[in-house]
């Protein structure tokens, strides 16, 4: 059996000011495409299940347009699919918090050949695959504990599908981190999981797909890695990650302020900008570390209104020298350590991301109002 695997798509997702020539969101736009891409390529495969692990949605209340869009393209898809089997199961974005709320993946579900899993952990039955699917949406996932995962011995094919952190997959510490041992075992002839917005092999049939675009809140951390989805074959247990393109994401090499004039500060900004060949357009972060205010004051104000121009998006972020790492011989041990070192701002961006929260409160104001509290108001 084959399977399509779309996780983390996050239609709806905003950023920046920037619109395209029809005045919606450029990125909502990106995302979108991103999506119409995947489903595009996924069907061109003529998978037998596809799937996908959560968070199709950026929001609880995503905007009309996308949803309207994404209703759209996906009846265009399972018309063409004839109603092959597609199954959704809810992320903690699209989740609220109150379970009486209901959730807006249940629209979707009147689509032919459309099953939605949004609440407690279901086992779907795919006789006509003979296939079993066991769902753990993001609601789901505090039952993992107390209950025993077992395949169903009564089909052929057994998958499961979750959308959550398992333990050792990222680079922070979870507060809640699923066990891996209950989850990653051979018995499951696929396990299909998503949460997780960079591709990751976790065993040969576990598999976070990754995100379709970048629209996580720590999309630095991402720049260099590839978006897509996976084409997965349960006989072989074999896959093939199927890159989608995307909007270009770049994070410059951080400069050190320490030692350098204001031309030659002015002169690193420009050229670090323009050895990247897809700068126009692009998402861009520019650190500028170890800078002092007098510098600081001096920096080209027409050369960054023109580099912001170009750019999609183009942040500056000048940090002054930390204290107690200014003498000489910590210099160039501590700057390689900056390149590195993710900032209390990007674990706050990274935690808050995953930390569930009501549903009439918007998580992009949330974070935003934690950065601006950890950032103080002589944030750029
Ligand atoms: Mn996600």
């Amino acid at each position: 059996m084959r399977v399509a695997h779309i996780s983390d798509v996050h239609l709806g997702y905003r950023a920046y000011s920037r619109t395209n020539e029809l005045g919606v969101n450029q990125r909502e736009a990106d995302v979108m495409r991103a999506f119409r891409t995947a489903l595009r390529g996924a069907l061109q495969t003529e998978p037998d299940l596809m799937v996908i692990t959560g968070d199709l949605f950026h929001a609880v209340r995503p905007p009309n347009s996308s949803l309207i869009t994404a209703y759209k393209y996906l009846t265009e898809l399972q018309s063409q699919r004839r109603g092959a089997p597609l199954v959704i199961i809810a992320g903690n974005h699209e989740t609220p918090r109150i379970a009486e709320s209901g959730c807006i993946l249940a629209l979707l579900s009147h689509i032919s050949g459309v099953q939605v899993v949004y609440d407690q952990m279901t086992q779907l039955e795919l006789p006509a695959l003979d296939a079993c699917l066991l769902c753990i949406p993001s609601r789901g996932v505090g039952d993992i504990a107390q209950r025993i995962l077992e395949p169903n011995p009564k089909f052929r094919w057994n998958l499961l599908l979750l959308h959550g952190l398992l333990e050792g997959v990222t680079p922070f510490a979870l507060e809640r981190p699923i066990d891996k041992q209950k989850i990653v075992r051979d018995e499951w002839d696929y396990i299909a999981l998503g949460d997780w917005h960079l591709y990751t092999q976790v065993a040969p049939n576990a598999l976070y797909a990754g995100a379709t675009e970048f629209t996580s809140t720590n999309i630095w951390e991402e720049a260099g890695s590839p978006k897509g989805w996976i084409l997965y074959d349960t006989t072989t247990r074999t896959h093939a990650f199927q890159e989608i393109p995307t909007r270009a994401v770049h994070d410059l090499l951080p400069i050190d302020a320490a030692d350098l004039t204001a031309a030659e500060l002015n002169s690193a900004i420009e050229s670090r900008a323009n050895a990247i060949e897809t700068f126009d357009g692009a998402i861009v972060r520019q650190r500028v570390n170890n800078l002092l205010p007098e510098l600081r004051s001096q920096i080209d104000g027409e050369l960054i209104r023109e580099l912001k121009m170009r750019a999609l998006h183009y942040h500056l972020d000048l940090r002054p020298p930390r204290v107690g790492f200014r003498s000489h011989q910590s210099h160039h041990r501590d700057s390689g350590d900056e390149e590195t070192r993710m900032t209390l701002v990007d674990e706050w961006r990274l935690f808050a991301q995953h930390y569930p929260l009501p549903a009439d409160l918007d998580r992009e104001s949330f974070i935003a109002l934690g950065v601006r509290y950890l950032e103080g108001d002589e944030a750029p």
